[in-house]
């Protein structure tokens, strides 16, 4: 397991490209265009009238997959798949990674969350700051963090510099363990409510079946709408067996209980955190129990969300405070 070297740098990094580190679903097609019928002669009264009941039914069963697409857990509504909107009134401390020079300025530059845990640190993924294409560390000197903005849309809260970025010398970007990062803020948040962390080994998170919440404003179909403001959702806690079972060995990543673990409606799907989510913070019982870290597309039965499992990686974080 080849461990990165460097693990500190004074300029901050980002991902490369749109977080997000699965394959991403395709996009879903509008409904099909139908052409409009060439070549008729003008038509008798009866037939315009066939004709318009033609195109009537057309445009009934034309919209049909939008209805659906409304619906179902996967539809845009949703973001974060499954959950509902919140805010960052209510929860002081989820925050925002941004990089306006990279992902514009339409939502403050989002590309990741984060949890503030002391007035200095927020703790993210590392793969926040790596190029998943080259397995590259790189450097963002815009990087901001986006503390209590209701709307990424709008310029309330704060957009704090970052003084440095400590990514876990473990951390493996092809085998996506020990993926955590610690990012040290130039401005102290004093006044500001932080999450505490689950304490080293804590086990009564993870029990099977625990209800969890993840915060995030990450997209919900990976075709590049994102929303503006937090979503949340609630997973249980799945059991590592199952998870190692979910995620052999494959091209998305393997399952490493040590340093992760699952949540997600393993039966069902339809509850997940997905791309740009990453980073972002799974709480149990008030505390930071998961950071978000990967997955087989969002949101499947049989793929559940996988985590950075804090409780292994708790002391590390508490050396970086
Ligand atoms: C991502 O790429 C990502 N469904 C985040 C969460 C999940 C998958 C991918 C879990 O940021």
């Amino acid at each position: 397991m080849a461990k990165a070297e460097q693990a500190d740098t004074d300029a901050a990094g980002t991902a490369a490209r749109a977080p997000g580190r699965h394959r991403r679903h395709a996009a879903v097609k509008a409904p099909g265009g139908h052409r409009s019928p060439g070549g008729h002669r003008a038509p008798r009264r009866r037939a315009a009238r066939r004709t318009r009941h033609r195109l009537l039914v057309a445009a009934l069963l034309a919209a049909l997959p939008l209805g659906w697409l409304w619906l179902m857990p996967h539809g845009r509504a949703q973001a974060i798949v499954g959950g509902w909107q919140d805010s960052t009134t209510r929860h002081p401390w989820v925050v925002a990674l941004g990089s306006r020079s990279v992902y514009g300025s339409g939502r403050s530059g989002q590309f990741c969350g984060g949890a503030l845990v002391s007035p200095t640190k927020v703790v993210t993924a590392a793969h926040c700051f790596y190029d998943e294409a080259t397995g590259q560390r790189i450097d963002r000197p815009d990087l901001r963090v986006i503390i209590g903005r209701p709307d990424l849309a709008g310029s309330g809260g704060s957009e704090v510099a970052v003084s440095r970025v400590w990514v876990d010398p473990a951390y493996d970007v092809s085998s996506n363990d020990w993926d955590v990062a610690v990012v040290t803020l130039a401005r102290p948040q004093t006044g500001r409510a932080v999450l505490p962390l689950v304490g080293p080994g804590a086990t009564a998170p993870y029990r099977a079946g625990t209800e969890a919440t993840v915060y995030g404003w990450g997209d919900d179909e990976g075709d590049g709408q994102y929303p503006t403001t937090l979503h949340a959702v609630e997973v249980p806690i799945v059991a590592d067996s199952t998870c190692a079972a979910d995620y052999p060995p494959g091209p998305d990543g393997t399952f490493d209980a040590r340093s992760m673990v699952c949540a997600g409606d393993q039966a069902t799907g339809g509850r997940d955190a997905c791309q740009g989510d990453s980073g972002g913070p799974l709480v149990v019982a008030g505390r930071l129990a998961g950071l978000v870290s990967w997955g087989t597309g969002c949101a499947q039965p049989g793929h559940p969300g996988v985590y950075t499992r804090v409780s292994a990686v708790a002391r590390a974080i508490d050396a970086q405070l």
